[in-house]
């Protein structure tokens, strides 16, 4: 049987990229699978204004072996990808189905043929209807119910399958889903169900953790957090203030519960500033102390610049220009304690997001000096774009590469000043759905020609990446 001494090890570096089920696989009811929430929403919502699905997406449901080979090809040690539970379990808990548990077999055998380290996310934003139906991560039960699939996966693969994620990203996803409202379950400004959902959340994520350890598994598990690190801009009036606020709204309640395994400190309080009593679980204590991660996945995109509020009611704005929204603003106001700001003099892609490398540096350093210095996967790190084949067949993404290698010398830069980092994933593995966005805003380092049954085409990033593998491998 593999060991986790297998999966990592001190000279490896684990250097590889990402993907998510619902955004890659296709096959939505393929083999057995059951409806998820995004394919609810896809198929039926309003608030789907791109009206694109992506029951096709890039169709690694079929294509599998193509991207594995092409990930080795190119010099990578490992892939992140996640599981789609409503494969596992077609309505959320019960019946298993087996159809889903074959494909996810075939993709780890694969990856361990190909010499590929599988990194494996049990939820990556994809409820099976069936539980949202239920009221989603709202009902006190969904912590147990993601426990008993979680336990159901590492029984299933946990011999080959080494390094486990809980949740990816559970504050965006709940920021999402019911603050800002583009996701499902489209909730707007609904800031008590934006902390209970991230409560449960937690929860889950604990009692999951706590589930491995008891099980024996030979393997590390953590949770991925959507990096938001704070910078408050200089002319903020109350800078501590704010800062506290914001660094409890976007980041506390995963940090705390994952490294320090109990909710923040000041959580009571902090509750009363944002005006929100939460259900809280009886046995929360012992159920946080007994989930503490052994690392934290890190998906480093941007950070959040904030200021004192500014007089405006609560808002969330999220930029919906289709790639031609470099000036479009985006964040939060949040009435009576603090707003986003917009820091002019950065640089900042198509859809208005900061490309700011050093906020890979600044996050890196502000988890090693206050949380102890704990174990950190960069478990995505991307740039959106819109791109298209040039007249000789190929894709010149320059302006990804030199964001990436901006962003890993930064990353790099944090390591060499004592930042426990251990491993660094590229959003995507491929071009693949983006939330909301559709098919047109593309990260990959494989370029998918759409029109043409999913052809793979490795970008001048792909390149560039194995290059720099290459000559950073020891
Ligand atoms: C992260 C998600 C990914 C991915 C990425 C890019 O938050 O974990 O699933 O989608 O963001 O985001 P987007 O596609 O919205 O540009």
């Amino acid at each position: 049987m593999r060991t986790l001494a297998d999966a990592i090890h001190q000279d490896k570096f684990l250097w590889g990229s990402t993907t998510a089920a619902y955004q890659c696989e296709g096959g939505w009811n393929a083999d057995g699978k059951g409806e998820g929430e995004w394919d609810f929403f896809s198929h039926k919502s309003p608030y789907n204004i791109n009206s694109v699905d992506a029951d096709v997406a890039c169709d690694f449901y079929h294509k599998y072996r193509e991207d594995i080979d092409l990930l080795a090809k190119g010099g990578q040690n490992t892939l992140r990808f996640s599981i789609a539970w409503s494969r596992i379990f077609p309505n959320g808990s019960g019946e298993i189905n087996q159809g889903g548990v074959d494909f996810y077999n075939n993709v780890i055998n694969y990856c361990l043929e190909k010499g590929i380290e599988p990194n494996v996310t049990l939820f990556h934003y994809d409820l099976p209807s069936a539980l949202a139906a239920k009221g989603g991560w709202l009902n006190m039960e969904m912590a147990d119910i993601f426990c008993d699939y979680a336990k159901t996966c590492f029984e299933l693969f946990g011999d080959r399958v080494k390094i486990w994620v809980t949740h990816n990203e559970p504050r965006y996803y709940a920021h999402c889903g019911y603050f800002v409202g583009n996701f499902p379950p489209n909730r707007h400004l609904d800031m008590t169900s934006y902390y209970q959902a991230l409560y449960n959340l937690m929860l889950g994520s604990a009692k999951a953790v706590a589930a491995f350890r008891s099980m024996g598994i030979d393997g590390t598990i953590g949770v991925v957090h959507d990096s938001g690190s704070i910078e408050v801009s200089p002319d903020t009036i109350n800078p501590n203030t704010v800062f506290s606020d914001a660094d409890f709204f976007f980041n506390r309640m995963v940090l705390c519960p994952a490294l320090e395994g109990s909710l923040p400190a000041e959580f009571d309080t902090m509750m009363k500033r944002f005006g929100v009593a939460l259900f809280q679980a009886p046995n929360e204590a012992d159920i946080f102390a007994s989930g503490k991660v052994d690392f934290l996945g890190l998906n480093l995109y941007n950070r959040q610049y904030v200021s004192d509020w500014q007089g405006g009611q609560t808002s969330a704005t999220n930029n919906r220009s289709k790639g031609n929204g470099i000036q479009k603003r985006e964040g939060v106001v949040i009435k009576h304690l603090f707003e986003t700001a917009f820091d002019d003099t950065v640089e900042r892609n198509r859809w208005g997001r900061e490309v700011r490398p050093e906020s890979m540096y600044n996050a890196l350093i502000e988890l090693k000096d206050r949380y102890g210095n704990p174990t950190v996967m960069i478990t995505e790190n991307g740039h959106g774009s819109l791109e298209s084949m040039d007249e000789y067949g190929e894709i010149a993404d320059d302006e990804r590469i030199e964001a990436l290698s901006a962003f890993i010398n930064q990353m790099i830069r944090a390591k060499n000043d004592g930042a426990n980092v251990c491993g660094y994933y590229v959003w995507s593995t491929m071009d693949l759905y983006s939330w909301v966005n559709g098919c047109s805003k593309r990260y990959g380092l494989v370029f998918i020609d759409y029109e043409n049954d999913c052809k793979r085409i490795p970008k001048k990033s792909w390149y560039w990446y194995r290059d720099f593998i290459a000559s950073h491998s020891s």
